[in-house]
């Protein structure tokens, strides 16, 4: 499988996917987004996505400078600084990498675009779009929703972690993000079926204290080394 390098990563092992916290500023119930995002980075958030869409979402200028924002806050916890979609945006504030669905870019033309060096994940349901995924240049895949969610109003029916299981088992070096429901209390369920961590929205961006929630999956990843920024 080919691997995509990165600059500021240099190994694709160094991209830790244990917690991708994921956020815009409409998934913020109560408080500045940016606090939150801090508050997530202290917990120990690996890995950062601006997911910025959805009625009220910030545009143009606002959105360009909402991103740059987060990008300073990432940079000052080491954490990649990803963009959800937006080929454009990702590009212009010169993020580590996107996120991109099935229903959305072809991931190979986001890969041309991007060059070899930036993170690209792409979401899949299957093993056969895991596969065109890596042929695309894809360095991890996101899976879900693995439960039940509310922050994507358009999200499959939750499929549990069976497909995980199985693009695992035919891609045992495919990193594997799972998305969708996930609170800390389900994290062994999900490092059991193969995946490297958990993408995670409402548990962390509607917590009362999202440092304390981003804590706790941290504390259920039961690696040694995470530990609190
Ligand atoms: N894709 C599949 S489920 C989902 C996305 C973006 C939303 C995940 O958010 P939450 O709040 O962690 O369920
Ligand atoms: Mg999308």
């Amino acid at each position: 499988m080919a691997i995509c390098g990165n600059r500021r990563w240099k190994s694709l092992e160094s991209i830790d996917l244990g917690l991708y916290f994921i956020m815009g500023t409409k998934d913020v119930r109560s408080g500045n987004p940016l606090a939150v995002l801090e508050s997530a980075l202290r917990g120990g958030a690996t890995l950062f996505q601006l997911r910025e869409k959805g009625p009220g979402a910030l545009e143009g200028e606002e959105k360009f400078a909402f991103a740059k924002s987060c990008q300073r806050l990432c940079q000052v916890f080491d954490v990649p600084f990803i963009v959800n979609d937006d080929v454009d945006l990702a590009l212009a504030v010169d993020a580590d990498g996107i996120h991109v669905g099935q229903d959305d870019w072809d991931a190979a033309r986001v890969r041309k675009r991007l060059g070899p060096d930036r993170i690209l994940g792409v979401s899949v349901h299957t093993v056969a779009e895991a596969e065109a995924a890596i042929a695309a240049g894809a360095n991890y895949v996101g899976m879900g929703p693995v439960f039940g969610t509310r922050s994507k109003p358009n999200a499959r029916t939750a499929a549990g972690t069976v497909g995980i299981r199985e693009v695992a088992a035919r891609f045992p070096e495919l990193p594997i993000v799972a998305i969708g429901g996930i609170t800390a209390g389900a994290m062994a369920e999900i490092l059991a079926s193969g995946a490297q961590g958990a993408a995670v929205i409402s548990a962390i961006a509607g917590a009362g204290d999202a440092e304390q929630a981003a804590a706790e999956f941290v504390a259920a990843l039961g690696r040694p080394e995470a530990v609190m920024r």
